[in-house]
């Protein structure tokens, strides 16, 4: 496979600068919360950061707050992760340099954005891939699957601890409600960060718009976007619903969710504390994945009492068949991983 890795020293002087006035910053709010290994009043031998796009109560954050307790209990308090929610930290792309300079040292992050840091992980961006939610899952538990994908990331200079459940992408839109993959045509949509996607919206005949998740809703709103995609906890707890009441379920993506740590922060800990890491971020899966399923249900029920129009597709075949020139440019890339998916599905599917 072409891995495509961005190294650590390839930061535009801009990056490093507003890596580093970010880390000025944050530390100042944060008095030694960045020192690594060091004392402090409660006793901590590590203190790190993890930051965090989305709100408090949000599945992902509960993922990451479960993964820290289980890293204090188990050390008895000597390592002490405090979870930065609400993107307080930064933006995600800003927040992934900054954990790969090892300014912050942890993040819950979308795969997608990785992919501009380690090619590899560009694979989540690939249109319907998995058949559902237990496919996606059997991947990324593989060894030969998504572990040794998370694998991938060390050669960026990251440490990759676990999945979390990013749910299904699916299109939402101000006006216009789609059916039908044409309805897609001539669209402006945000997409995240990543060429895979962009090409999946061009494949359609829509215009991809990469754009921070922070200026999605006012672009929405302003008409600069006639549409985004998400899930649907992702498109109720930033409210993009009240801006574009359309949502229609076509569940193009599963974009992996990824735990990362700054590579030379976790080299520098003893064997035994790598494991410990390790094990409470395996251990906090079932329970973001349990958050996930219970958010997505009483998300979904919000919505419909918002108003939202709700469209679901049954059919994804036509939608398949107009995305294939993304697989077919992207395929012998990503085949290792392809093959692997495609062993993996159930056989009494299409
Ligand atoms: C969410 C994901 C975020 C962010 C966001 C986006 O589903 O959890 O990390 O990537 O999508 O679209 O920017």
């Amino acid at each position: 496979m072409t891995a495509q890795i961005r190294r650590p020293t390839a930061f535009s002087r801009r990056t490093a600068l507003k890596a580093g006035a970010a880390a000025a910053a944050s530390l100042a709010a944060v008095p030694l919360a960045a020192c690594g290994i060091g004392g402090s009043g409660t006793g901590a031998q590590h203190r790190f950061r993890l930051a965090e796009t989305h709100p408090e109560n949000y599945p992902t954050t509960l993922g990451d707050k479960r993964f820290a307790d289980l890293v204090r209990e188990r050390s008895g308090g000597r390592i002490d992760i405090q979870v930065y929610a609400g993107g307080r930290l930064g933006e995600e792309s800003d927040i992934i340099e900054q954990v790969q300079l090892g300014v912050i040292e942890m993040t819950r992050v979308s795969s997608a954005p990785m992919a501009e840091f380690a090619g590899p992980m560009g694979l989540f961006g690939l249109p319907f891939i998995f058949d559902d939610a237990d496919h996606m899952w059997r991947f990324l538990d593989a060894e030969d699957g998504g572990r040794k994908l998370l694998g991938e990331l060390d050669r960026a200079g990251f440490k990759g601890l676990c999945y979390f459940d990013p749910g299904a992408r699916s299109f939402y839109t101000t006006d216009r409600v789609i059916t039908t993959p044409e309805d897609v045509r001539g669209l402006k949509f945000r997409v995240q960060q990543a060429a895979v996607i962009m090409d999946f919206i061009s494949a359609l005949g829509g215009s991809p718009t990469p754009m921070n998740y922070g200026e999605v809703y006012s672009s929405l709103q302003s008409g600069l976007l006639d549409g985004a995609e998400n899930n649907a906890p992702s498109y109720f707890s930033a409210s993009h619903y009240e801006v574009a009441p359309n949502f229609t379920l076509d569940e193009h993506m599963r974009v992996a969710e990824i735990l990362i740590v700054n590579r030379s922060v976790w080299e520098d800990l003893p064997t035994e504390d790598q494991n410990l890491l390790q094990q409470a971020a395996f251990d906090a899966v079932p329970y973001q994945r349990k958050k996930w399923n219970e958010q997505v249900d009483a998300d979904m029920q919000k919505l419909r009492e918002a108003g939202v129009t709700i469209t679901r597709v049954d059919d994804i075949a036509p939608w398949r068949s107009a995305t294939k020139s993304v697989i077919d440019k992207y395929g012998e890339q990503y085949a290792e991983y392809l093959d692997r998916i495609a062993a993996l599905r159930r056989s009494d599917r299409p």
